[in-house]
């Protein structure tokens, strides 16, 4: 064994213990010490059964994602997964806190598992770019069917221990993993020789014996093809455990896995999983530590204001939510009553979980009502003398609370200015819907006190969301870089792309929607209004809401849309209205290519990109990634804009702005100094400089 693995007795059973904070990972040294453990207890005629459980705060979580792309160190998990099942001792899974992909494989492969309350187990490989590759596919839709095995293998969602009883994933709830585990592991000794999972044959039996089951599950449960490699990988795993011998379908889900580990798409979410948990690491100065405020008030009871109350109410903080219009509170009050009974409906909350997450809502209609908050979330209209007087306020009401605004664009130091406290002001910029959404991007503005930042990024996470300090300017970074695609969309479009040529590019690239059809969802009015508000022009998008088309909600934006239908046609009006402009501009119309058009959305926003980065609005280029990920759907199996720049190499990125440069006549089409300076030293964004966060 080794330290990070333990064996004691427990009279007749051997208790082995993993202890590798912080998660369990399974590391070699852990894998080899594990694999000792059931060696050493085979042959003792004083054991009667093993109980494997973890210290610290949850069952193994998973291989040690460190560990991929390194040459693989034995034993290797199949092997000591292998070693569990064949143990002549009945082995027991005592499971508690997230017992995750390589965890749950070994718990697969134990011949009973317990599980004490609130315990979750997934198998989150997709998650990944990965599919799980230790006996998952083929083990579990042997405990707990097919049907269930599909759901949790293509969403990934892990199932808590009620479900997994039901399911017959777990044998038992016990109260601990310590006695009463061992107490377990001891009846089942009695029962005479263990039976292995992979003997268990009787949950799917049927469904390998009709084919048109099989075909269900797969039109059931199998996303659409979306550019993801996993995802077919996992089907065909899947299926192989419900065709193939045990074995063989092991043997075909290694071979599955094995190529996923060492593809790009799976190294391009070990990034991101890796660049998700450096974004939320502050360096803070000796002795800051964040707060855990209590109590929360949120200003503004719109669409974002409501989301956001839904948001503390859920974590568990109590939440008062203020609106100076009575209507507004109750459409908003409405609103999250609904988004909560719509989970109940779906069976996706209890009755009394609801209730509970109601008792933390308060509501009131003036700003006096956020008294006793400890953190404040402004989301009213987006007018700087409102913030103001807003802010204003506050400070005279909760004059020791953080003050955070959720503006999406306005400057975050003027705001503070309003108060006699601007250290306790930062911008806390949620994604609509902001219950969905897990992006937060935390504006430090100048004055922003270290603690308050940390505070910030601390219950951001609370709320189970995605957190990526930037600094203030115009639009921060994700907004920042979406208007430059806007403006790229203005440009192709005039140039000779039509709406149905930009979307199609960029789904095919990997986008769930294109940047039209995402104008028309939300609402074309919404630039149009900023854009008259700044006194610019954007001639086509103009001229459409000029035309009335406001996009989904007028039936006609870029595209038309049927009555009741959401789905984006062309249409020959917008065509029309493209060529004429074009025309009435002088801009001599061509054909653009798939790639072309995602050469010339993309790299101007690199370009962005790597301007923000100099600016030092962006601590990291990987922080870029985590926002347009988390923020703006950039397919996660690219990595990120920067990843992706970085995959391509920038001196190829520098050449091909240069050529649309000199095609475009657009200044900020030039590559810019940092991108140039990295493509000449060979380097990526992952080697720029960190110039640290800092006000525009
Ligand atoms: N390997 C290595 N480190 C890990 C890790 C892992 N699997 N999971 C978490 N960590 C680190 C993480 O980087 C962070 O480090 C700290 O633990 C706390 O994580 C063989 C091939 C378990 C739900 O995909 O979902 O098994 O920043 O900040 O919010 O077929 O971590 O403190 O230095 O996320 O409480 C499958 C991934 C792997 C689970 C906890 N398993 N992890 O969330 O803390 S592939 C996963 C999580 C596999 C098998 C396949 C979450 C969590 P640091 P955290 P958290």
């Amino acid at each position: 064994m080794t330290d990070l693995v333990g064996c004691r007795r427990d009279r007749d059973v051997a208790v082995i213990t993993i202890d590798n904070p912080p998660v369990n990972a399974l590391k070699a040294e852990v894998r080899a010490g594990l694999m000792a453990a059931i060696a050493a207890v085979q042959d003792d005629p004083d054991v009667a059964a093993v109980v494997i459980r973890c210290a610290g705060r949850t069952f193994v979580a998973g291989a040690d994602i460190s560990e991929f792309g390194k040459p693989p160190l034995a034993p290797l998990l199949p092997d000591v997964i292998r070693a569990v099942e064949e143990s002549r001792k009945p082995v027991v899974a005592a499971l508690h806190g997230t017992a995750l992909g390589g965890g749950l494989e070994i718990a697969l492969a134990c011949h009973h598992r317990v599980a004490v309350p609130g315990t979750r187990m997934g198998l989150p490989e997709i998650r990944l770019g990965l599919i799980p590759g230790s006996g998952g596919t083929q083990r579990l839709p042997r405990l707990v069917g097919p049907d269930r095995a599909f759901a949790m293998v293509l969403t990934g969602d892990p199932i808590d221990a009620e479900t997994a009883l039901a399911e017959g994933l777990v044998d038992a709830i016990v109260a601990d993993t310590e006695a009463a585990a061992v107490a377990f592991a001891r009846t089942v000794a009695a029962h005479g020789a263990p039976v292995r999972t992979r003997d268990r044959t009787e949950k799917i039996a049927e469904a390998a014996a009709k084919p048109e089951t099989r075909e269900a599950l797969v039109a059931r449960h199998a996303p659409k093809a979306d550019g993801r490699e996993a995802p077919p990988a996992a089907v065909a795993a899947l299926c192989a455990a419900l065709t193939l011998p045990f074995d063989e379908g092991l043997a075909r889900e290694r071979a599955l896995f094995v190529s996923l580990r060492d593809g790009d798409q799976s190294a391009a979410y070990r990034h991101l999983f890796a660049a998700e948990r450096e974004a939320a690491r502050l360096d803070l100065p000796a002795g800051v530590a964040a707060r855990k405020p209590a109590r929360a008030a949120v200003i503004g009871a719109g669409t974002m204001g409501a989301g956001i109350a839904t948001c503390f109410a859920n974590a568990g903080i109590p939440v008062t939510m203020v609106d100076v219009s009575p209507e507004s509170l109750a459409r908003g009050s409405e609103t999250i009553r609904k988004t909560w009974a719509g989970a109940v409906a779906r069976g996706k909350m209890t009755q009394a979980e609801m209730d509970r997450r109601l008792g933390l809502l308060a509501t009131g209609t003036a700003l006096a009502d956020v008294a006793g908050s400890e953190v404040v979330v402004e989301a009213a209209i987006e007018e700087m003398t409102v913030k103001r007087d807003i802010f204003a306020t506050l400070d005279t009401i909760v004059p020791d609370a953080v003050l955070a605004t959720n503006t999406s664009y306005l400057d975050i130091d003027d705001i503070a200015q309003a108060t006699t406290r601007p250290r306790q002001v930062v911008g806390l910029h949620f994604f609509s819907p902001a219950p969905v959404m897990k992006l937060v991007e935390v504006v430090r503005a100048r004055e922003t006190s270290p603690e308050v930042l940390a505070t910030a990024v601390s219950l951001a996470r609370t709320l189970g969301k995605t957190p990526v300090v930037v600094g203030v300017c115009h639009g921060f970074v994700g907004n920042r870089m979406l208007r430059v695609r806007s403006t790229e969309v203005e440009r192709l479009l005039l140039a000779g792309a039509l709406p149905q040529d930009i979307d199609g590019a960029l789904t095919g690239f990997g986008f769930a929607m294109g940047p039209c059809a995402v104008g028309d969802l939300s609402g074309l009015d919404i630039a149009w209004r900023m854009r008259k508000a700044q006194g610019a022009r954007a001639e086509i998008a103009d001229r459409l809401c000029e035309a009335g088309r406001l996009g989904q909600k007028t039936g006609r934006g870029y595209f038309r849309y049927e009555p009741g239908s959401r789905t984006p046609l062309p249409d020959p009006e917008v065509e029309a209205l493209i060529v004429a402009t074009s025309q009435a501009l002088g801009v001599a119309r061509r054909r653009f290519s798939a790639d072309e058009i995602v050469e010339r959305l993309l790299l101007p926003m690199v370009n962005e990109g790597a301007r923000i980065l100099s600016e030092g609005i962006a601590q990291r280029a990987a922080d870029i990634d985590v926002i347009w990920v988390n923020g703006y759907g950039f397919p996660a199996y690219r990595g990120g804009p920067m990843y992706w720049a970085d995959r391509l190499g920038l001196a190829h990125v520098r050449d091909r702005l240069t050529a649309i440069a000199a095609e475009t006549g657009e200044p900020s089409h030039a590559p810019a100094p940092l991108l140039v300076d990295l493509a000449r030293a060979g380097a990526g964004f992952a080697d720029a400089p960190r110039p640290g966060v800092t006000a525009n």
